[in-house]
Parts: C-alpha cells; structure tokens; sequence
C-alpha cells in the first residue's frame, strides 16, 4: 500500500500536495492530519469525499509498503507516524520547499527546492507527464499554491511556480472558489485579537530593521492567527513582526517578515520550530520558558546575525587609485583607460579633494583642456560611506543624491570606493538562479 502525508495543522499546500501525490502515484491513498487549519477544515468537510482521503487511525501500517511525504521533512510534524519511523525497508518519497536542515526523515528518493509552495514541485511533474488533471483537483492545487505564494506576491516565488499556476488555470482551477477559501471572512475572535495587538506594539531595531513584539493572552483557541498575524504586519508597518500567543501550557510564536535579511524560519527554529525566510512559527511548553525569554531569546538571534549580511566593505573595490588635484586630464584619461576603471579619486595627502568620472570626460570639449588640471573637472561635493554601512544604505544614499560613487571612509581614511554596478552586481547575484 502506497500512502501519501503531510505535516500537522496542515495548510492548503499541505492538502493540495497530498492530493496531487495520490494523482501521481497510481493507487496512492492521502492521509490528512487530524489538526488541520480552519480553511481546510471547511474545504474538507464539504469536498472530502471528492478525493482519495483517510484519516490517520485508518492506516493499516503493516500493510505500508511506501510512504511519501510532503510539504515537511521532519517525523515530529506528521500526525501517528511513528511505526512508520520505525520501519528499516520502508521506501520514502519526500517534495518539500523547507531548506532549513532540521529534517529527519531520510529519503529513498526526494524532491527538495527553494521554492514558493510544495504543490508547484507536484504540478510540474504532472505537465512533465501531460496528465490530465480535473477542475476541482486544479482548483485545491491552484489555492495550496496561491496561499504559500501570497498570490504569487511574497519574495519566495519563483518563474516555476508562476509556470504551476497557467498550467492549474488551463486546467480549469476555479478562481471563485479559490477566492472564497482563500479570503475567509474575519470572525469575531480574530477582530478582537487585532484591536488587542493595536493597542500596543513594542518595537525594537536591529541594524535598520524595526523589530515588533506583541504578547497575547488566549483566552480561547482563535483560527487562522497566522492570517491576523500577517495583516498586522503591515498595518503596524515593521519590517518583521512577532506575536507571542500564551495560554494555559503553552506559548506559541507566530512571525511574519518583509525583508530577506530577517529570516523568520532561523529564528524559530532556535525555539525549536520552523518556517520560510517570510514566515514560521514555534510553539513551546510554559514551564519550559516565558513569553520575556522567547523575546530575548529571538532579539538575540537577529541582532547576532548581523555579521552575515552583507557590508559595504564587502563589495568596495581597493585599494583607491587617486591622482592628484594638478594631474592633467590626459593622464586622467589614460589612467581610466589602462586600468578599466570609471571614477578616480583625487587626493592629496590623504585628503579627498574631489572626484572625477568617466562622465566627466565629455566635458572636455577642446584639445588644450586635455593640458589642464583634473580639479578644473573634478566634483567636489563628495559624500562619503563607512565600510560597515549596510549595502541597502549606499543604494539608499546613491539613489537620493543621484550619485554613482561613494569613497569609502573609515577613521578619516579612504580605504575603497563602491560603484552603482558593485551594488547591482550584488543585488542581481542574490537572485537565485
Ligand atoms: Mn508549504
């Protein structure tokens, strides 16, 4: 027997994974978690018997011959598993879109990519194989997608899983019932848990990032708080925010970024849970720690990855090629030439004078100025960076005074100088390939 699962409290991607395994695997039965989320609770109970789907209770173990697992790459999130775990001959089959290492089921064979959703890896295979697919399995798969991809919006989707969506809407997904799943209504509860976090947010900033902190006391268990979570951000305006749920045992932190330098899934996974560089969550016993703790705990895991993101200095060019303020433009212009650079500083005993450009160049209309001095040519307005400036600071001050070089400085030194191409060369080699 072939059976198919994904991870507790599973999401749409989660279900639309499993469904889209029992598609590609002939005779492969879908296994859904009891703890599902609100959304796929309501969609199940109207459309479950519409796909090939049991409970966890009703898998026959002995009788498991090949497990495929999707959208999680751990034992712990999967729900009455463990005989499973056991197993020494057991084939595995794992599609995930979690890269965090904190994985440990070991594969036979599997299909792991940074990607927007889990579903998408599924939903190539099938066009790879031009299944024929119907409007309702187009439809689960198409909402799966669209909710780990915020519409195809947040920083994590890719051209694949743009591609995964035309190939669901050729196949007749529903856009009206996707909405309608997609979009629930807000409850009454989930209102209250909003007007709370309004009144008051703790704010923080780590380099130039501002950090939100809010600690909520549960009364009763609330739906979909990762949605409130995620709207909160944005109307709070933070660059991430984090929301401490408490209740009686326990302490559940849900997180939301907007800036790839503020990776989520790391710092959950410190407090022993997991997610994306824009989302993730961790749920830890009371006794174990305090929501004050949790929040030293997460404020002490950004700020220390400070060292990782990249500085100015990291891309500068040095050392500075410099001319003095008497050099005759020729030599400027030779120098330009023979050492394929565009800007020369102009010093004079480590004083910046000024600096000048290929772009100045052209200002040189007749043959005698080639004789004259660079500081007849030379911009003087010079603004200057330190070296551990964060890059999206220079782009910032490049951008503002419309710039395209900025010397940098450290202790009245110039120790290199940074291009508008040094930043888009960095900017263009942070996308993935
Ligand atoms: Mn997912």
């Amino acid at each position: 027997m072939l059976i198919a699962t994904t991870h507790k409290n599973t999401d749409f991607d989660g279900l639309a994974s499993v469904i889209a395994a029992t598609l590609l695997y002939p005779g492969c039965v879908g296994v859904i978690p009891k703890m599902t989320n609100k959304n796929v609770e309501q969609f199940l109970s109207t459309h479950k018997t519409a796909f090939n789907l049991i409970l966890p209770h009703e898998v026959p173990h002995d009788e498991v011959t090949k497990l495929i697992v999707v959208d999680t790459d751990q034992w712990q999130r999967l729900d009455r598993m463990e005989r499973l775990a056991e197993r020494k001959n057991l084939e595995i089959d794992l599609w995930d879109h979690h890269m965090l290492k904190t994985g440990d089921i070991l594969p036979t064979w599997s299909c792991k990519e940074q990607i927007g959703s889990t579903v998408t890896l599924l939903v190539r295979e099938m066009q790879k194989r031009r299944m024929k697919i119907t409007s309702l399995d187009s439809t689960v798969m198409l909402i799966g997608l669209y909710e780990d991809t915020g519409h195809l919006s947040y920083p994590s989707t890719t051209a694949e899983d743009a591609r995964a969506a035309a190939y669901l809407l050729d196949n007749r997904a529903d856009l009206n019932v996707a909405g309608f799943f997609l979009n629930p209504p807000y409850e009454e509860t989930q209102k209250e848990i909003l007007f709370e976090m309004m009144k008051e947010t703790e704010k923080f900033t780590i380099n130039e990032y501002t950090i939100g902190f809010n600690c909520i006391n549960l009364e009763k268990s609330v739906p979909n708080l990762a949605a409130i979570v995620n709207m909160y951000r944005k109307i709070v305006n933070v660059d991430a925010l984090f929301v401490i749920f408490t209740s009686n045992n326990r302490n559940t932190v849900i997180g939301r970024s907007g800036v790839e330098n503020i990776h989520i899934g790391q710092a959950m996974a410190n407090l022993g849970g997991g997610g994306h560089a824009g989302a993730g969550s961790a749920t830890i016993k009371s006794k174990d720690i305090s929501p004050q703790q949790i929040k030293e705990q997460i404020l002490a895991e950004l700020t220390s990855n400070k060292t990782e993101s990249a500085r100015i200095s990291d891309i500068m060019s040095f050392p500075v090629i410099s001319v003095t303020p008497t050099t005759p433009m020729r030599d400027v212009q030779t120098l330009m030439a023979t050492e394929k650079i565009r800007g020369i500083m102009v010093m004079e005993d480590n004083t910046i004078h000024g600096i000048i450009v290929l772009w100045d160049l052209k200002r040189v209309k007749k043959e005698k100025h080639w004789d004259s001095p660079v500081k007849a040519f030379m911009v003087r307005e010079i603004i200057t960076i330190e070296p551990d400036a964060p890059i999206s600071i220079g782009a910032g001050i490049m951008i503002e005074n419309d710039v395209g070089y900025l010397p940098v400085v450290e202790d009245s030194k110039v120790i290199g100088i940074v291009t508008r191409t040094d930043i888009l060369t960095y900017y263009y080699d942070l996308l993935p390939e």
